[in-house]
């Protein structure tokens, strides 16, 4: 299925956005904290023109029948449902978060195609956002910057498409860079781009999908992020990028054991992204192993994010010789990474999926990734 079969003419441009793994730094976005994802090479494009009249129409390659339509004096969050909404929802958070007027502004046809994975845990609902963030800002020559295109992604995210998540996937998706990871602060939003320099050191990353499926909209995520705002509340800080590994001891005094294991995780987490970018700065990332370990460890005891597949996906990529592995993402499922030598690479996965077989678990998708540029007009 193309724009083309679907509407009867060429698209006039087409943008491209990439999925998203996690380095390291999970769940420390919205804590005001550190994260260190890379963009993958896995893209959704858009393939779009713009309509004389204030008409938005959708259509995308995973749903081949359908044509989602909303018109741009129509625009709010009631009115829209399923993926759509990941493109709805931008047009509609540009002008709620970045205070965007749509008068005057011309509709668009658009349809989408992806590489992603869906459910994985590899971001494909902000590699949507992300294009069509950039598509939009292009179109109606809005001239913002990538990062205000963030907080728009995030916002609809939030609002429109209602998973409470912070700013991670959708900033890794609009700056990452070819072979770096993305060094984000999510206070400031100040970055720095790290080489990643796998190539060079003969290493590769496998993503290991679980195909344990997950969904940030409700569950799990949204408790983790309420015991991390009582957290702080408790500790009279505005969030937990606030409080030291130093400060630990204190806070377990004052917390109940699941709010300070779960205080704990983030700021250990913080420590680990700032303590991976110096050792990936100085040494290169063979050195990073163990605080890859370190983070998976803290998820499965601490925050109590990771499920049996994750840690067996993890496990077993150690035993067979990974130099480091964890879980990437929100957790509850979705994939875990492993960072292996390239000679090694084909036994870990075949070890990998031979565990699950023996477990009893789905058999899950193994594959490599590179570390790719962000959202950008193809
Ligand atoms: C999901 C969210 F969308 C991110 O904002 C982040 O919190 C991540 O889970 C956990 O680190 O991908």
């Amino acid at each position: 299925m193309t724009f083309q079969q679907v509407y009867g003419y060429e698209p006039a441009v087409r943008y491209s956005a990439p999925g998203r793994v996690n380095l390291i730094g999970e769940h420390t976005d919205y804590n005001d904290g550190y994260v260190l994802p890379f963009a993958i090479d896995r893209r959704t494009t858009a393939s779009i023109a713009p309509r004389e009249d204030r008409l938005l129409r959708v259509a995308s390659a995973f749903e081949p029948d359908a044509v989602h339509e909303l018109s741009l004096d129509a625009l709010s969050p009631e009115g829209m449902d399923g993926w759509s909404s990941y493109v709805f929802g931008i047009a509609w958070a540009l002008r709620e978060q970045a205070g965007v007027s749509l008068d005057g502004r011309t509709g668009f046809d658009v349809f989408i195609d992806s590489d992603v994975p869906v459910g994985a845990g590899l971001s494909s609902s902000a590699a949507i956002e992300c294009g069509i963030a950039l598509a939009l800002s292009d179109l109606w020559d809005l001239g913002l910057d990538r990062k205000a295109l963030a907080r728009v992604g995030q916002y609809s995210e939030n609002h429109a498409v209602g998973a409470p998540t912070g700013i991670m996937d959708q900033s890794a998706s609009l700056l990452g860079e070819q072979d770096a990871v993305v060094f984000l602060d999510c206070r400031t939003l100040d970055t720095a781009v790290v080489d990643l320099a796998l190539e060079a050191n003969g290493l590769e990353v496998l993503v290991i999908d679980t195909r344990v499926e997950h969904a940030h909209a409700t569950g799990g995520y949204k408790a983790r992020r309420d015991s991390c705002e009582r957290g702080a509340q408790v500790l009279g800080v505005s969030a937990l990028r606030d409080v030291t590994v130093e400060d630990l001891p204190r806070a377990q005094e004052l917390l109940d054991d699941e709010t300070f294991r779960r205080v704990r995780h983030i700021v250990t987490e913080d420590q680990r992204v700032l303590d991976t970018v110096r050792t990936l700065r100085e040494q290169g990332p063979r050195a990073i192993g163990d605080l890859l370990v370190a983070s998976h460890a803290s998820m499965r005891d601490d925050f109590e994010i990771s499920v049996p597949e994750l840690d067996l996906a993890v496990e077993t990529a150690m035993q067979h010789g990974a130099v480091g592995a964890r879980m990437t993402g929100g957790g509850f499922g979705g994939a875990a990474i492993a960072l292996v030598d390239l000679e090694a690479r084909d036994t870990i996965a075949a070890a990998v999926t031979a565990a699950f077989a023996e477990a009893g678990y789905r058999e899950p998708t193994v594959f490599t990734v590179h570390a790719a540029q962000g959202a950008r007009r193809d």
